[in-house]
């Protein structure tokens, strides 16, 4: 683990992943997984362009890298904190933390494992009213 915060939870490396001569298998159990899932998605990035740059409201995400590298910014609205995920590591993200993905190269994919379904509504895309509503919140 290279970061713990009450926001969030980095693991290197965490993920079971089985070598053999055909390839790698990954395995992951879902009681592993801090919530019950709603939804999966996956984001196949283009190299040097950033996602995210939003906030969630109230999902909870479990974020495993499946191809290449990411750099993930993490800001919990006091102090912020740049984590670089690379195959098999994993994120739990809680609510109210703005996140930032960037690909660091052309083959980055990040699998998301979801605590409900997809919701606009539970966007926070401008990070001025995220600041002011972590304001309002302490
Ligand atoms: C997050 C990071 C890691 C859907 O229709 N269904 C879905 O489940 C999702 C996630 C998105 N969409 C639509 C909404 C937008 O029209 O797909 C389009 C791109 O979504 P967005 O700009 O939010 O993508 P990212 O990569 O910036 O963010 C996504 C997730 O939205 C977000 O929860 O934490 O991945």
């Amino acid at each position: 683990m290279i970061s713990d915060a009450k926001n969030w939870k980095v693991n290197t490396r965490e993920t079971k992943v089985i070598a053999d001569e055909r390839g790698f298998l990954g395995e992951l159990n879902l009681s592993e997984i801090p919530f019950p899932a709603k939804r999966i998605y996956w984001i196949h990035a283009f190299e040097e362009e950033t996602r995210g740059r939003h906030a969630h409201i109230s999902l909870r995400q479990f974020l495993i890298v499946l191809s290449g590298k990411f750099s993930i910014t993490l800001d919990d609205g006091i102090s912020s904190h740049q984590v670089e995920l690379k195959v098999g590591d994993n994120l739990i993200l809680e609510a109210g933390v703005w996140r930032e993905f960037r690909a660091l190269d052309g083959d980055a994919i990040l699998l998301v494992i979801a605590s409900q379904e997809y919701d606009d509504l539970d966007y926070i895309r401008d990070y001025d009213l995220f600041i002011k509503s972590k304001h309002a919140v302490l």
